[in-house]
């Protein structure tokens, strides 16, 4: 989770400037564009694979784009991470629904879990590597903006602006409700055993919304859905209204990179959000 928090914007330059350092992009090499023809979104097929995912998205508050990379790209950026694994931020410590940070050990208020991960932050990756060049292709900004219906713009934050968390063994993403509007992801590794992405939609919004977290919190399966997220697929969650998690890792190693957009130029995050997911803040 990367929730928002304060955000700030840098000026036009500043935006300019990151753009002409970004690496020269090859999307051909890394989205399978004979799945997912969306290298121009004016063709008919293009504007019906945005108008399927839209309504899953509006529907559901989340749609997912199955084998979105090619395998060699896929393979490539699960080894850039693990590659640098040694250099992701680990934390481990209990979140309360609505309560925020409840310390290295709270559960025993039945309404806080546990966040157990290691954040990998932007600038611990490869500037001219391949999950880098993704991020700064302007093909991708346009699918995201088209599917969310609003113009969007990458944020250009040194550590947050694309990140990557990985489970490993033990770890866990505890249940929550983003505070972004939605989240975009790109499961680059699924764990052997665990680590399964699980909601339960529209949670916030029902009128036993209280009764519907205390069943997911407690570990009980009515009304959760898993879906089937397999490696390579890219994800757009709506995530504020529908709770939440990624379940215990048993074996294994799941990565999962998380891309960030704003409605503005030059987004960067709060140094609050910064140092609780990396543990710094430069
Ligand atoms: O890792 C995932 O699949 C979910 C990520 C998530 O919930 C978040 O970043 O808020």
């Amino acid at each position: 989770m990367l929730d928002s928090g304060p955000i700030l914007h840098r000026d036009r330059g500043m935006v300019a400037l990151a753009h002409a350092l970004a690496p020269s992009p090859s999307p051909a090499a890394l989205v399978d564009l004979e799945r997912w023809p969306i290298a121009d979104l004016d063709t008919p097929t293009a504007r019906a694979v945005v108008a399927t995912a839209r309504r899953a998205l509006e529907t559901t508050g989340l749609c997912l784009l199955p084998g979105f990379l090619t395998k060699p790209a896929r393979r490539a950026m699960a080894a850039e991470v693990e590659a640098r694994v040694g250099h992701a931020h680990p934390r481990d410590a209990w979140f309360g629904l609505g309560t925020g940070y409840r310390g290295a050990n709270a559960s025993a208020d039945g309404r806080s879990s546990r966040y157990a991960m290691r954040a990998l932050a932007c600038d611990r990756l490869d500037p001219t590597g391949p999950l880098r060049a993704l991020f700064g292709w302007d093909g991708l900004t346009d699918l995201v903006s088209a599917l969310v219906g609003e113009r969007l713009y990458p944020s250009v934050d040194p550590l947050a602006s694309l990140s990557v968390t990985i489970l490993g063994a033990g770890d866990e993403h505890g249940w929550h409700y983003d505070e972004n509007d939605f989240v975009v992801s790109l499961l680059l590794q699924d764990a052997d055993d665990g680590g399964h992405f699980e909601l339960v939609p529209g949670s916030r919004d029902r009128t036993d919304a209280r009764a519907v977290e205390d069943r997911a919190l407690a570990g009980e399966a009515g009304g959760l859905v898993r879906p089937t997220v397999g490696a390579g697929t890219l994800s757009l969650l709506r995530g504020r209204r529908s709770l939440h998690h990624v379940s215990p890792v048993e074996r294994g190693r799941r990565l999962i990179a998380l891309f960030s957009y704003d409605r503005r130029p030059g987004m960067v995050f709060s140094d609050g959000v910064r140092s609780g997911a990396f543990g710094r803040v430069a």
